[in-house]
């Protein structure tokens, strides 16, 4: 495992006070998640998304329902983090996972900008990198906790890929994007 997290990865511990993470959990409780299916299979972990929803098996992005009000100071202190206008987070998905939900290796759709805000609630997580294969494989993990938020840009983001394990207990997390900007030349 290499000691420096990979460049672009910036985490924030205790992003969130323990008032905004109850409060913010509360309402989070109550959005209507929907299943993740992922080649005909139902994932453990379930998702709302908002903006814009991305397709599992489509891999396509179609419009979504507005950002719900409760979430709109999040998005402003996320985009604060990293000089944008909130606005540009176009896309704001939160996922559950109950306890045993993790994901799986992937790097985010390249629908999707260079740079992702995520901010974490209730439970911890074991967040891990990956690049290289074989002998050149290099890997990196850490303990994202629960009110923490993590900024992944760079190569973190577009060479990196990155999982979470099983996690012990419900943890919520937010995740902002941006869309990404085609250039006239494609
Ligand atoms: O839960 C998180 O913090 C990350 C989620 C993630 O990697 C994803 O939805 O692609």
């Amino acid at each position: 495992m290499t000691a420096t997290a990979p460049a672009g990865f910036d985490y924030r511990p205790e992003f969130l006070t323990t008032a905004e993470e109850w409060a913010l959990a509360e309402d989070i409780r109550r959005l209507e998640f929907g299943e993740v299916r992922m080649h005909g299979v139902a994932a453990r972990r379930r998702t709302a998304h908002f903006g814009w929803r991305y397709g599992y098996e489509s891999w396509k992005i179609d419009p979504g329902p507005p950002l719900p009000e409760f979430l709109s100071p999040l998005r402003d202190r996320a985009a604060a983090l990293v000089a944008l206008d909130s606005e540009e987070f176009a896309e704001a998905l939160v996922t559950e996972y109950p306890a045993g939900a993790g994901i799986g290796w992937h790097r985010d759709a390249l629908q999707f900008g260079p740079v992702v805000v995520g901010v974490s609630l209730l439970g911890a997580c074991r967040f891990r990198f990956q690049r290289g294969q074989g002998t050149a494989r290099e890997t990196y993990a850490l303990s994202v906790e629960p009110r923490s938020a993590y900024v992944l840009g760079g190569a973190a983001r577009s060479a990196w890929q990155h999982a979470i394990s099983p996690t012990k207990t419900l943890r919520y997390s937010v995740t902002f994007r941006t869309l990404r900007r085609y250039s006239a030349a494609g």
